[in-house]
């Protein structure tokens, strides 16, 4: 049995504590730690947990009790425990993005190698995704030929909070197509650009511009749109179209009984996101624990994945600001990294 060490208790950490207490096997939570130390007692009564609460994060990670940790704490708040599980020789899963800048998601790159093993699992879960797999499985297959356009769609019904910015766009939402378009295009980034639409006047999030939309450009010349909804309304709603030298290959739709009434053919959408990717952060944290029990070592997407992610986090970031098409310029991956 593998014993947990979770740090930041509030969402997506009650959802991990939830599913591998409930769902998963191989492990359990016996240690938590928060800012806040009451969210992390809460946790341990909501969910029935014996876990110690420790006082601080470097108490959770160095204890010897403690085999492994999970980091969901604050997106800006990632960088110091991952360093220092890696400095303890713990494997970690990161809830994504792996940090907010690609300096910091750098020095994590650069501990590990030095460390000389991989310690770093990252939380992009859409590559867990039963239809995000398939996607996959069709495009390498080269039954459409050579991928040449994306679109992708990511909506949100509404913002996380009001005080959801333009900026958070990048590190909160358009994360995933980022590192999901590069995992399904088996290729490196060349630019990006961010463009801002129309604005929204349902939106309710002051310092919040929306839609935006992103083109993408791949090494190879493919070239991808993403359009950043925060406020569809209607629902969460995420789309994926391929289209390559001889068809087009399509995110399934989210399995849904149709209804047939009143003359009308009706199927139900998730509103938020909590429940659209269930299945697929079941199966990353799974993937997770039998790997550090099997073979001491975390399973994909790795820390050099996260890195990636954050140069082009930075370069959307930068194409926000400026309004212009932005280069993106990136090291070879590193042998440390090539399977
Ligand atoms: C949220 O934080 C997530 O990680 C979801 O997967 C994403 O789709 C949503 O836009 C984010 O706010």
């Amino acid at each position: 049995m593998l014993r947990l060490g979770l740090i930041g208790s509030g969402s997506i950490g009650r959802d991990h504590i939830d599913r591998i207490t409930n769902a998963l096997s191989g492990a359990s939570i016996t240690g938590l730690y928060d800012l806040f130390p009451e969210s992390a007692e809460k946790a341990a009564k909501d969910f029935g947990l014996n876990a110690k609460i420790y006082a601080t994060d470097d108490e959770l990670i160095n204890d010897p009790t403690i085999d492994a940790v999970l980091v969901c704490s604050r997106n800006d708040a990632h960088l110091a425990p991952i360093l220092k599980s890696i400095k303890a020789g713990k494997c970690v899963f990161t809830e994504k993005p792996m940090t907010t800048t690609s300096e910091d998601s750098k020095k994590i790159v650069d501990a590990e190698i030095a460390s000389g093993r991989r310690f770093v699992q990252v939380g992009f879960m859409r590559r867990y995704d039963p239809g995000y797999q398939m996607l996959k499985k069709m495009i390498d297959s080269g039954d459409i030929g050579a991928p040449l356009l994306g679109n992708c769609r990511h909506y949100t019904a509404r913002p996380a909070t009001n005080y959801f910015t333009t900026e958070n766009v990048i590190n909160d939402a358009f994360i995933h197509e980022i590192d999901i378009l590069h995992y399904l295009f088996s290729d490196d980034y060349k630019s990006i650009e961010i463009k801002f639409a129309r604005p929204n006047r349902l939106n309710q999030a002051k310092n919040l511009q929306d839609p935006q939309l992103a083109i993408v450009e791949m090494k190879s010349g493919a070239l991808v749109t993403v359009e950043l909804n925060m406020n569809s309304q209607y629902g969460y709603d995420i789309q994926c179209r391929v289209v390559g030298e001889k068809g087009i290959v399509c995110l399934p739709e989210v399995q849904s009984c149709q209804m047939r009434k009143e003359g009308q053919i009706i199927y139900n959408i998730h509103k938020d996101w909590t429940l659209r990717f269930v299945e697929a952060y079941k199966r990353e944290m799974q993937a997770f624990i039998n790997s550090v029990l099997n073979e001491n070592r975390p399973a994909a997407p790795s820390a050099w994945d996260g890195y990636v992610a954050s140069v082009t986090s930075d370069k959307a970031l930068e194409s926000q600001r400026t309004g212009k098409k932005v280069t993106i310029e990136l090291e070879e991956t590193p042998k440390f990294y090539v399977e």
